[in-house]
């Protein structure tokens, strides 16, 4: 199983732009579905990975420090 995990809906492009970026450097990855129709990136535990309550999140437990990181254009 892949350590990254990407949290995101397919309706979202910027979803698809990491989707992009790990496929072109073979980045294997678990996509973790957030549906914004139901507002799942708003609840309390979402918000935990990211208080701004947007997705994409990438998460990688084997990362330097286990912040996840919020912006896809970082
Ligand atoms: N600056 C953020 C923008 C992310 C963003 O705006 N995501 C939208 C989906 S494309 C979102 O989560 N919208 C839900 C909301 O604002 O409640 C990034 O680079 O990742």
């Amino acid at each position: 199983m892949a350590s990254l995990k990407v949290y995101g809906d397919h309706l979202s492009p910027y979803l698809t732009i990491v989707k992009l970026v790990l496929a072109e450097k073979g980045i294997d990855f678990q996509l973790v579905p957030i549906s914004l129709y139901k507002a799942e990136q708003k609840t309390p535990e979402f918000l935990k990975l990211n208080p701004w309550g947007k997705v994409p999140v990438m998460e990688d437990e084997d990362g330097p420090n286990g912040m996840p990181l919020v912006l896809a254009g970082a």
